[in-house]
């Protein structure tokens, strides 16, 4: 019988030798150790012997039992240590390599031209004013000398939510709506940069979202002379000191007179090109002296106050100044695009 523990003993240790991982050597534990095991199995036959030889075995199966553990948790150890060591091997960081690129985000173009015009006007004594996306009748057009039944009206260019509700076609309800708050008393100083609808069908000139920024002076004694020098500071902040301004009559409702304002083209410088059309001028806004109606709605007595008033297409101004050739590349979001305005801050 010892002989067979021995002979078992050199059986386990070759097996816990050739164990090549922590399983195998798992196995070999339960196969000689485990309560079904090899050893118990011999031991389980000791009733067999002769009474004065019983301890003497057991004694011996102990130490064979010690032994084969002993080499099981030595094998046991190695192998953690080994695979410990090809884990470090495989996770090893070379902090000698190049990080990768982390791809930067910027201001869009049509945030950083509100940014500019927003600094101008706060230099010159404006406030910065906000309002509603989503307007009343009043406020959009009513407060504004657009009464009920007046073309711009029309269902068909805007969006609206209910008959007196509408999405902004401008910014002016904005304006409306400080004239009402001041209760009468100037100064108003103020411009008005946001996001307008209309129900336009997009092109490469035309979006049915775009931003505005107005301007709007009240005070006693505001003259058409003050709206020229302001709006010229403006185009030449924003478009060159080397740029002339022109004022050509038009028409607004909610201003009397009403001017639109040209730039001299800087590409052609007067000599005619496609982007002037060949006229030497690129319109960039409209104005005018605030009609004595939208004084009178807004609060105001038009006998001792009066006004300027401007809008801006913000888009437009971007594409003269970025030479950007469709105003759809403004919300289709390619980064291709928008990249090219990020390093420029
Ligand atoms: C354009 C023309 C303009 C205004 C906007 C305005 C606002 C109030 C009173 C009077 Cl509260 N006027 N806004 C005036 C003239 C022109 O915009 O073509 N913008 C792109």
């Amino acid at each position: 019988m010892k002989e067979r523990l021995t002979e078992l003993q050199a059986e386990a240790l070759e097996k816990v030798k050739a164990a090549k991982d922590l399983r195998a050597l798992n196995d070999v534990r339960v196969a000689f150790l485990g309560k079904k095991g090899r050893i118990t199995e011999v031991l389980r036959n000791m009733g067999k012997l002769p009474k004065e030889e019983r301890p003497v075995v057991g004694a011996y199966a102990n130490e064979v039992r010690e032994t084969i553990q002993r080499a099981i948790e030595e094998k046991m150890n190695q192998l953690e240590k080994e695979q410990m060591e090809r884990e470090l091997a495989e996770e090893t960081v070379d902090v000698t390599l190049p990080g990768r690129p982390v791809r930067q985000a910027g201001r869009h173009p049509l945030i950083r031209i509100i940014e500019e015009i927003e600094d101008l006007f706060i230099g010159m004594g404006y406030r910065i004013a906000e309002g509603p996306e989503v307007e009343t009748d009043y406020y959009n057009f009513e407060a504004l000398n657009l009464p009920k039944g007046h073309p711009a009206r029309d269902m068909q260019d805007s969006f609206y939510i209910s008959e007196e509700i509408l999405l902004r076609t401008h910014t002016s309800p904005v304006q409306a709506r400080t004239m009402e708050s001041h209760q009468g008393r100037g100064p108003v100083k103020i411009i008005c940069p946001g996001k307008v609808y209309r129900r336009d069908n997009d092109d490469a000139t035309h979006s049915h979202q775009f931003m505005q920024v107005e301007g709007l002076v009240v005070d006693e004694n505001i003259r058409m002379s003050d709206l020229k020098g302001t709006l010229e500071v403006f185009a030449k902040k924003i478009f060159g000191d080397d740029r002339e301004i022109r004022l050509r009559p038009s028409f607004f409702p909610f201003t009397e007179p009403s001017v639109e304002m040209d730039i001299s083209c800087k590409i052609c410088r007067g000599q005619g090109c496609s982007v002037c059309k060949g006229t030497g001028w690129i319109e960039i806004l409209g104005a005018g002296m605030v009609h004595p109606n939208v004084l009178k709605m807004g609060g105001f007595d038009p006998d001792i106050y009066s006004g300027f008033a401007f809008g801006i297409g913000v888009e437009r101004i971007a594409m003269l100044k970025y030479g950007i050739d469709d105003i759809r590349h403004f919300y289709t979001n390619d980064v291709r695009f928008l990249q090219q305005f990020y390093r420029q801050e």
